[in-house]
């Protein structure tokens, strides 16, 4: 047991101990307090707290460890919530890895929106797969198109071939970048900028606002947008505490979910532009690349076979799931005209 978890032990015993009223609940997430998943817990925090007498602690990324630490501590009851992306919860949920597959996820803002807000994928399918990981899932959204960061341009498979691209640890991921023609070494976060400096890793990928804001365009400067993937981070309680509160204390935690959804949905399209905006003005030597639609053909024919890994790994439910997310896609389309 490590010293986080010792010490969240105690705190945890304490607070049951003291307080059956207004109990403070830990929020632990992979980001800091500017980025999407900060916003959103700030949100969180400030409609618990306007609509009840609990508070909420946020402990920002590298607070309690890495993802795997803290998903360790959200199962085991010492934290309440947990923002943790498939990224990483792939390794542990493979139905998760759905939101990894290349070239499933729309780009466009608008249907983005739309399929993340009301594609039954994404709002139904996956509360019982959380579940059985002792997980109450309370949100799912995107926090930008996925971008790959380079040291060297690239337009095609070959030209990927022996570039080392870090990816989260989430097995498909791996499966991704192979199909793509690189050679993947998956990471934790806190190990990423070393490995860049170090030339341990070529390249990595991350949506604009992340690039921006940890200066991976400094490490790496060619941004490629590829198309394939849009980041995506899930928030979760423990079903325990969850099933153990009133009916009235779910739908605090219900209503704030959604609110805080509501508000990060847009602004994370506005941190998106603003992202690329920042990198543009302020890196002299980044080189942004479209894929053309011809050259991103030819990495969709090989993100096929890496669709066909995820079902193999995730069965038949895996299977239902892209289906599903397939035709809220185009649902989401056809809503909003695109
Ligand atoms: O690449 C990563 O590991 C990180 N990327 C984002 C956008 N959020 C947290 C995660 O750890």
């Amino acid at each position: 047991m490590n010293k986080t978890f010792k010490a969240l032990s105690l705190i945890a015993c304490t607070t049951l101990a003291v307080s059956a009223q207004a109990d403070e609940w830990r929020y632990a997430m992979e980001e800091g307090l500017t980025d999407p998943q900060g916003m959103y817990a700030q949100k969180f925090k400030e409609e618990i707290e306007k609509n009840s007498d609990h508070t909420i602690k946020i402990y920002p990324v590298g607070a309690l460890g890495e993802s795997a630490d803290a998903m360790e501590q959200a199962q085991a009851g010492l934290l309440q919530f947990i923002d943790q992306s498939p990224g990483f919860t792939g390794a542990m949920i493979p139905e998760a890895e759905a939101f990894l597959v290349p070239y499933v996820q729309p780009t466009d803002p608008k249907v983005v929106r739309e399929f993340f807000k009301n594609g039954k994928a994404i709002n139904e399918m996956f509360h019982g797969i959380y579940r059985e990981q002792g997980l109450e899932l309370l949100s799912v959204f995107p926090e930008g198109e996925q971008v790959v960061t380079t040291k060297q341009e690239f337009r095609t498979p070959a030209d990927l071939e022996g570039i080392k691209i870090r990816t989260m640890t989430s097995p498909l991921l791996l499966e991704t970048y192979k199909s793509f023609g690189a050679s993947p070494v998956a990471l934790a976060w806190g190990e990423l900028i070393g490995a860049l400096k170090t030339n341990m890793v070529d390249g990595q990928e991350n949506p604009a606002i992340w690039i921006e804001a940890y200066g991976l365009d400094d490490l790496a400067p060619v941004l490629t947008y590829t198309g394939h993937a849009q980041y995506t981070t899930a928030v979760m309680a423990n079903a325990d505490f969850f099933d153990g509160l009133s009916d009235a204390d779910k739908k605090l935690i219900r209503n704030a979910a959604d609110a805080a959804h509501d508000y990060i949905m847009d602004e994370v399209v506005k941190m998106d532009e603003a992202g690329l905006k920042k990198i543009k003005e302020t890196n002299p030597n980044v080189k942004i690349v479209r894929l053309s639609d011809a050259e991103r053909a030819v990495f969709k024919e090989r993100a096929k076979a890496v669709e066909e890994i995820f079902i193999e790994k995730a069965g038949e439910r895996g299977k239902q799931i892209i289906e599903q997310m397939k035709q809220d896609i185009e649902a989401a389309r056809e809503a909003v005209g695109g």
